[in-house]
């Protein structure tokens, strides 16, 4: 299950990486390349979805991607309801608690919660927590809500509290994707503080500092989407800041286990 592996890496201390592919811009040596990073343990996790998803490939994509891990899971991220593929490991059941449409709080739950009883995935009921990257992006602007602002910390925290509060297991801060300004640390430190649930942060991560000042705040895994886009070469230094924020449990170390191995 995929809530228990983020479950137990935090518990851990295991920070990890998240790719988020976009169906539309993917290509097959994309993809590949991708999947071989994965295989060879430097992506934990990959984040299926985009704002349209027009790519009539995008579910032989899913298969390709799927057919070339040995052990990646690969979680839906849907920016729409015709997202749903039940190709997938999980899917992040988001609900927009910073955003006030009712739509994305429940509307659209309702239209497809018998479809996603039918495909008999795994959900994951996510907080989706929207905050101000520097401009306009796609989620703000498809979602049509206010982001929260960034120097607004209490405000996040208090947002992800409710969440917690209302039985949401994980909680995604994202400043969209191709953000100008990652979530600033102080911020992803407030929620930390907040809510004992995985915290997932994500939106213009494009460096491995950026990486590392995230998962340092307290996020357990960072996610980076249009930063791999064009050029995948620095996964591996990405990978090498996400494991160097991994604070090793004592536990496990007395006992000889690699939290890697989780
Ligand atoms: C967006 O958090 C993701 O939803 C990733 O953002 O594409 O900016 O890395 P980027």
């Amino acid at each position: 299950m995929v809530y228990t592996l983020l479950s137990e890496a935090r518990a851990a201390g295991k920070k990890m990486l998240a790719v988020l592919i976009d169906p539309d811009k993917a290509r097959r040596e994309n993809l590949q390349q991708l999947a071989d990073y994965a295989n060879a343990g430097q992506v934990d996790l990959f984040l299926w979805g985009g704002s349209l998803v027009n790519a009539p490939q995008a579910e032989y994509y899913l298969k390709l991607l799927k057919s070339s891990l040995e052990a990646t899971p690969v979680v839906l991220f849907p920016g729409s309801v015709y997202q749903l593929d039940g190709q997938a490991d999980a899917l992040l059941l988001l609900s927009l608690i910073s955003g006030r449409n009712p739509e994305l709080l429940i509307g659209k739950h309702v239209q497809v919660a018998g479809r996603i009883k039918l495909l008999d995935i795994e959900t994951i009921p996510t907080g989706y927590l929207l905050v101000d990257g520097g401009r306009p992006t796609s989620v703000s602007y498809m979602s049509n809500t206010t982001p929260i602002p960034a120097d607004k910390p209490p405000i996040a925290a208090a947002t992800a509290l409710a969440g917690a509060q209302l039985g949401l297991k994980l909680i995604y801060m994202d400043a969209g994707s191709g953000a100008q300004q990652p979530i600033p640390p102080t911020m992803i430190h407030a929620v930390r503080q907040e809510v004992d649930l995985p915290l997932v942060v994500g939106g213009g991560i494009r460096t491995a500092a950026r990486a590392a000042l995230a998962l340092e705040a307290g996020a357990d895994m960072i996610v980076v989407g249009n930063g791999l886009e064009k050029d995948n070469k620095w996964l591996p230094e990405l990978a090498d800041a996400v494991r160097a924020a991994t604070t090793i449990d004592p536990k496990l170390k007395a006992a000889g286990t690699g939290v890697h191995d989780l």
